[in-house]
């Protein structure tokens, strides 16, 4: 793996909407610097530098005030990029990290002094290798306190994630809903099956976001401005009001061919979220609770 990938927009346009005071962009990701956080020998893209000056530069430009940075799976357990990031935000990020399941308790506790609050399972096979639930339940039963797991995989192994997903002994979220396929519409089968996730427990939290993934040209969608995606979503958000949290995704992990507008993507949220209350809760108020409590 030689090329270097660019997946995100080189001018954003400036958002029409205005995130209220204190909104948290809480899905995130730092490439690199790679002369200073080599990527991982089993990163399966190789993307260009994307740090954070960049980052928050970007997060100004949007009208947020704070960040949750989520290790990127070219970054693999070494979460030092991350941790820069965060060290370098003056208080205004927080993170969730990829660690070793078999990782010491001393190591754990270094996360948290970090900034870390919780630890992302990736089951996406175009990104990991392994995804052993045995060990990552050990680690899940571990954590410090106040801590979640953060998980990601697509609709198809929805059901077979279930039992696991119970066993889990800490919040969960779950990245863009699980990736369901959102030109079913508000009452299709993925999101019917997603809706009984969440019906099985009531600390599992999701991000309504990635509309440039889940309605993308290329998965059968129509792309920017994203029409089925804000259909489908909507009403999830109405639903579980406190339970959701926002992000940009920015740099876009692997979306070259499509790159999404950071600033369109800002504008989806009175389109998923309607009126000031359920945005303060949905960009201020839930990832505060989950980042910010203590
Ligand atoms: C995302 C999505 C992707 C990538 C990663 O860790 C990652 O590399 O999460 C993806 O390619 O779908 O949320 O960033």
């Amino acid at each position: 793996m030689t090329d270097r990938i660019t997946s995100w927009h080189p001018s954003p346009s400036k958002p029409r909407y205005v995130p209220p005071p204190g909104a948290v962009d809480a899905h995130c990701h730092v490439f690199g610097p790679l002369a200073q956080f080599p990527f991982s020998p089993k990163a399966k893209y190789l993307p260009q530098d994307a740090g954070p000056d960049q980052l928050f530069a970007l997060r100004d430009h949007l009208g947020f005030t704070r960040n949750v940075i989520v290790q990127a799976s070219c970054h693999g357990t070494d979460n030092s990029a991350t941790l820069d990031a965060i060290a370098r935000s003056g208080g205004k990020a927080r993170g969730v990290a990829v660690v070793d399941p078999d990782i010491h308790a001393d190591d754990l506790c270094a996360l948290h002094e970090g900034g870390i609050r919780g630890i992302r399972f990736n089951f996406l096979k175009r990104l990991v290798d392994n995804a052993p639930k045995d060990k990552f339940l050990e680690v899940a039963a571990r954590l410090p306190a106040g801590w979640h797991v953060v998980m990601y995989f697509e609709a198809d192994i929805l059901e077979e994630m279930r039992p696991f997903i119970d066993a889990i002994p800490v919040p969960v979220v779950v990245d863009h809903m699980g990736r369901p396929d959102v030109t079913q519409g508000p009452n299709g089968a993925d999101m019917q099956a997603f809706r009984r996730l969440l019906e099985s427990r009531d600390d599992i939290w999701f991000k309504p976001t990635c509309p440039d993934r889940l309605d993308a040209i290329k998965e059968g969608g129509k792309g920017d401005p994203w029409d089925a995606f804000a259909a489908a979503v909507a009403p999830l958000v109405a639903d579980y009001p406190d339970r959701c949290i926002w992000g940009t995704d920015w740099p876009h992990p692997n979306m070259q061919d499509e790159i999404p507008d950071d600033g369109h993507l800002v504008d989806m949220i009175p389109r998923i979220a309607e009126g000031y209350a359920l945005q303060r809760k949905l960009l201020v108020d839930n990832p505060n609770r989950l980042y910010w409590a203590d």
